[in-house]
C-alpha cells in the first residue's frame, strides 16, 4: 500500500516545472477556509509569466518521449496515481472540504471519483485504438490512426478541485499529450495533492507541469505559440474569452461553461423521490456545480404539495462547518461569492420573485448563504430564472401542461443538464425528444457524471468537443488516415 501524503500545519505551495518543485516568483497566495477565513491551509508564491514559459518549454521538450511511450506504460503511471489518490481519500477529502466548502462526504467522494477516473483511463490501451476501412482500390486498406495533439493547457475551476482536473489530465496523458495545468487560485492545495500523486507515481519529468496563480497566467498559456490544445471548465465569460483567443491562435479548445439546469416534476411523479433528488441537485455542494438544479418546473396540480415536501426537507437541512458529519451544506467558496449571491437573491425578490424558503445561517461566517427557494410569477422575467448564481438558490415556475413544462425547461440560453420526474414512459420519451440538453436524467438529480460516457452541454453551455469516455479521445487526439497498399 502506498504511503499517504498528509498535512501537518500550513502547507507550502510550490509549482511543478520540469519535474522540480520550485518556488513561485510572483505575488504571495494564501489559501484559507471559507468556513473560517482565519484558518490558513496553504501558502506560497504564485507563478510569473516567465515561469509559465519555463513550464511550456518543459512540456514541449517532454512531448516526443511521452508520445512514443506505449499507451500501456502510460497507463501504469495512471494506475499508480489512482492508488495514491485512493490511499489519501480521507486526508484529501478533509482538505477539500476545508478549502472548497463542500461536505467531507462529498469531498471524500470527489477524491475517490478522481481515482476512479485515473483507473478508467489507465485501461485505455485495452480499448479501440483506431479504425480500418475498406478501400475502393485493390490491394489497399485504409486505416484511421490517432496521435496526441502535443502540449495541452488545462485550466480548471474551484468547484471540483480534484475530479475536474482528473477528467482532463488523465485523458490528456493517456492519449500521449503533455500538460501545463493552471487550477483556480482558490483551491491550490488540492491541485498540489493531485500533482504530488502523479510525481509519486513516477511520471517522467516535464509531462505534467503545475502553475499556480491568477487568471492572467491563463492568458499566457492560451497565447503561447507552443500550445496545441486547451481544455477549460469555468465561467461563461472566461470560457468565451479563452475560446476567442484560442481560435485566433488556431488552437483547438474544449470549454465547459455555464448551466441553468431545470428539474421538471410532472403530476404523475413519485413525489418523495423527486423531492429528495431536487433537494440534492439544488443544494448539495452548496449549489456550486455547473450541473446543479437551479430551476424547478412544477406541474400545476402537484406544485403546492411538492413545495410543502421540499420545505419540510429543507427545514432539516443543516448548514454549517462542512467537516462536521451532521452538516449537509457548507459555505460557498468565498465571502465575496456569497455577497454576490445574496445581492442576486435580493434583486430577484425586487423583480417580483416570492420567497418560498430561506434557511437559517445565523451565527455562521460571511461565506454562508441560506438555502433559498424563489417562486417566479407566471409570465414575468426574473434574474434568478435567467442567470447562473452558482449558489444554493432554486427558482420555481408552474406549468399547466407537460408541453408547457418542457418549454420552460428549454427556456434558457444554456443546455447542460435537466432532470425529469415521471413514471410515464411516454412522457419520458417525449422529454428525450424535446428537451435540448447535453445530459438528461429521468428520475434522478441533474448533477453527476461517469467517466465512460460523454459529459458536456448543448446550446451555450459548452464549446468544442465533449469530455470523458470516448468523447475525450476526440479532443485529445487527431486522426491520420493511412492509405496502406503493398508495393
Ligand atoms: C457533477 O455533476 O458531478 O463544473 C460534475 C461542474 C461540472 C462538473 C459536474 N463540470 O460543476
Amino acid at each position: 500500500m502506498t504511503e499517504t501524503i498528509t498535512r501537518t500545519g500550513v502547507v507550502e505551495l510550490n509549482l511543478l516545472i520540469n519535474g522540480v518543485w520550485v518556488t513561485g516568483e510572483g505575488p504571495e497566495l494564501a489559501s484559507s477556509s471559507p468556513t473560517n477565513p482565519d484558518q490558513v491551509l496553504a501558502t506560497g508564491a504564485t507563478a510569473t509569466v516567465d515561469q509559465v514559459q519555463g513550464a511550456m518549454a518543459a512540456a514541449r521538450a517532454a512531448a516526443p518521449g511521452w508520445a512514443a511511450t506505449p499507451m500501456a506504460e502510460r497507463g501504469g503511471y495512471l494506475t499508480r496515481a489512482a492508488a495514491i489518490i485512493t490511499a489519501n481519500a480521507d486526508a484529501w477529502g478533509t482538505e477539500l472540504a476545508q478549502e472548497e466548502g463542500k461536505t467531507f462526504a462529498e469531498g471524500r467522494g470527489e477524491v475517490l471519483r478522481a481515482a476512479q477516473i485515473f483507473t478508467y483511463y489507465s485501461a485505455e490501451s485495452d480499448r479501440l485504438a483506431g479504425e480500418v476501412f475498406s478501400s475502393p482500390r485493390r490491394g489497399e486498406q485504409i486505416l484511421v490512426t490517432r496521435k496526441p495533439l502535443g502540449v495541452i493547457g488545462v485550466i480548471t475551476p474551484f468547484n471540483f478541485p480534484i475530479a475536474i482536473p482528473a477528467w482532463k489530465i488523465a485523458p490528456a496523458l493517456i492519449f500521449g499529450n503533455t500538460v501545463i495545468w493552471k487550477p483556480a487560485s482558490t483551491v491550490p492545495l488540492l491541485a498540489l495533492r493531485l500533482a504530488q500523486a502523479l510525481v509519486e507515481a513516477g511520471l517522467p519529468v516535464g509531462v505534467l507541469n503545475l502553475i499556480i496563480g491568477s487568471g492572467s497566467l491563463g492568458d499566457a498559456i492560451v497565447n503561447h505559440p507552443d500550445l496545441d490544445g486547451l481544455t477549460f471548465t469555468g465561467s461563461t465569460g472566461v470560457g468565451r474569452m479563452l475560446a476567442a483567443a484560442a481560435a485566433g491562435n488556431g488552437v483547438p479548445i474544449q470549454a465547459e461553461m455555464g448551466g441553468k439546469n431545470a428539474s421538471v416534476v410532472l403530476n404523475d411523479a413519485d413525489l418523495e423521490l423527486a423531492t429528495e433528488q431536487v433537494l440534492f441537485g439544488a443544494f448539495r455542494s452548496t449549489g456550486q456545480k455547473c450541473t446543479a438544479t437551479s430551476r424547478l418546473v412544477l406541474q400545476e396540480d402537484i406544485a403546492d404539495a411538492f413545495l410543502a415536501r421540499l420545505t419540510e426537507r429543507l427545514n432539516d437541512w443543516k448548514t454549517g462547518d462542512p467537516t462536521d458529519p451532521s452538516v449537509q451544506m457548507g459555505p460557498v467558496v468565498s465571502g465575496s461569492a456569497a455577497a454576490e449571491i445574496r445581492a442576486s437573491i435580493e434583486a430577484s425578490i425586487a423583480q417580483g420573485a416570492q420567497l418560498r424558503f430561506s434557511g437559517d445561517v445565523s451565527g455562521l461566517g460571511d461565506a454562508f448563504v441560506a438555502p433559498t427557494v424563489l417562486e417566479i410569477p407566471a409570465g414575468e422575467e426574473n434574474i434568478s430564472w435567467r442567470d447562473e448564481f452558482f449558489g444554493p438558490v432554486l427558482a420555481v415556475r408552474r406549468a399547466a401542461t407537460v408541453a408547457e413544462a418542457f418549454a420552460l425547461a428549454n427556456d434558457s440560453e444554456y443546455g447542460l443538464s435537466c432532470a425529469v420526474f415521471t413514471q410515464d414512459l411516454t412522457k419520458a420519451l417525449a422529454a428525450m425528444e424535446s428537451i435540448d440538453v447535453g445530459i438528461l436524467h429521468v428520475n434522478s438529480e441533474s448533477a453527476g457524471a461517469d467517466p465512460h460516457v460523454p459529459f458536456g452541454g448543448a446550446k451555450k453551455s459548452g464549446y468544442g468537443p465533449k469530455e470523458q469516455g470516448a468523447a475525450a479521445k476526440e479532443f485529445f487526439t487527431h486522426t491520420t488516415t493511412v492509405y496502406l497498399r503493398g508495393a
